[in-house]
C-alpha cells in the first residue's frame, strides 16, 4: 500500500525525517520500506525551500527505483513553461517578469552551477503525469474535476510544444488553458456583485480559490467555501451550493497545494488535502493508507 506525501518545496531534511518516522530506510541509495510500501508524491518539489536539489534527487531516485510515484505540481509545470522557448511568439511559455522570477529564483540560485543536472530534472518534470487514477484512490496536485480529468485521459500525451502552445493560450477556444490551470492550480470563484478584495501581496482580485473538497453540510456561507474569503463576504449565504464543484465520489482523492494551517484534519473523508505549509513554518504531512475489509483506511503522519 501507499504513503502519500504533501508539497515539499525544497525541504529535504524534513522529508528525510518523515521517511524515518514512517519506517523507510535508505538502501542502495534510495529510501525503501521493509514491508514494500510505496510513496506517492503530490507535486511541488521545487521553489522556496533550502534544499531543492536534494529534494529532487530523493524524489526522482525513488520514482526511478520503483519505490514511488509522483504527479506534477504547478511549480514543476511553471518551471517547464518558464524554461521552454515559445518558438512562434518569441520569449518563453511563462513570462519572465518580476513576479514569475521571484517565484522561481530560489531554485535557479541552488542550481547555479548545475545546468546539466537542472536540464535533466526539467525533462523529468515533463514526464510526470498530471493525475493518477490508482485502483484504490486518486491523486492530483490541486483539483479533481472529473470533466477535466476525462479530457486529459483522452487527449493528453505529454508536454509537447503543441500542447504547451494550447495550454498557455488563455484566449484559445479549446479550453485547454482552463483544464490545465484548474487541475494544477485549483478552481477560482468569481466574487458576486462585482466585488473585489486586496490580497496579502497587495494585488486586487475579483476571484477567490474554492474549497472544492468541502463537504456538502459545510457549504452554507462564502466563508466556508472560499479560501482567503473577503471579510464582508464571510457571512453571506451561498444561494445554490449545488452549483459549485463538489467532490462526491466514493473513491478518495489526495491533493496538495492549499497551504493549510494547523494540524491535519479532513472535513471530507474522500477528498484529502496534504499540504500543511512546510515552506511557511508549517509541517510536512503524509497519509498512510491500508485496506481493511475492502475500505481504504487513512492515518496522518507528521
Ligand atoms: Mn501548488
Amino acid at each position: 500500500m501507499y504513503d502519500i506525501i504533501g508539497d515539499i518545496h525544497g525541504h529535504a531534511d524534513t522529508l528525510e525525517v518523515l521517511f524515518q518516522k514512517m519506517g523507510y530506510k535508505r538502501m542502495r541509495g534510495v529510501y525503501r520500506h521493509p514491508q514494500e510500501r510505496k510513496v506517492v508524491f503530490v507535486g511541488d518539489f521545487i521553489d522556496r525551500g533550502p534544499k531543492i536539489r536534494e529534494t529532487l534527487h530523493l524524489v526522482r531516485d525513488m520514482c526511478e527505483a520503483d519505490q514511488a510515484l509522483a504527479v506534477m505540481g504547478n511549480h514543476e509545470y511553471n518551471a517547464i513553461c518558464f524554461h521552454t522557448p515559445h518558438t512562434q511568439q518569441g520569449g518563453f511559455f511563462r513570462s519572465h517578469s518580476v513576479k514569475e522570477i521571484n517565484q522561481h529564483i530560489e531554485t535557479m540560485r541552488q542550481f547555479a552551477h548545475f545546468q546539466a543536472e537542472w536540464d535533466s530534472f526539467l525533462s523529468w518534470f515533463s514526464s510526470l503525469p498530471i493525475y493518477l487514477e490508482l485502483p484504490d484512490f486518486r491523486v492530483v496536485h490541486a483539483c479533481w474535476d472529473q470533466k477535466h480529468i476525462d479530457w486529459l485521459a483522452s487527449n493528453y500525451t505529454g508536454m509537447s510544444h503543441d500542447f504547451l502552445t494550447l495550454a498557455c493560450d488563455r484566449e484559445h477556444p479549446s479550453n485547454v488553458y482552463q483544464i490545465v490551470e484548474e487541475t494544477l492550480k485549483g478552481k477560482e470563484y468569481r466574487l458576486p456583485d462585482g466585488r473585489s478584495f486586496t490580497d496579502k501581496d497587495g494585488t486586487v482580485r475579483n476571484e477567490c480559490r474554492m474549497r472544492w473538497w468541502a463537504s456538502a453540510d459545510e457549504r452554507t456561507h462564502f466563508g466556508n467555501v472560499l479560501m482567503e474569503c473577503p471579510e464582508e463576504l464571510k457571512k453571506v449565504e451561498v444561494k445554490d451550493p449545488k452549483d459549485l464543484l463538489e467532490y462526491r465520489d466514493e473513491k478518495p482523492v489526495f491533493f496538495g497545494h492549499y497551504w493549510l494551517k494547523g494540524k491535519p484534519a479532513s472535513t471530507n473523508a474522500n477528498a484529502i488535502c496534504l499540504d500543511y505549509s512546510v515552506a511557511k513554518d508549517g509541517i510536512l504531512v503524509a497519509c498512510r493508507t491500508h485496506i481493511d475489509k475492502g475500505l481504504l483506511k487513512k492515518e496522518f503522519i507528521y
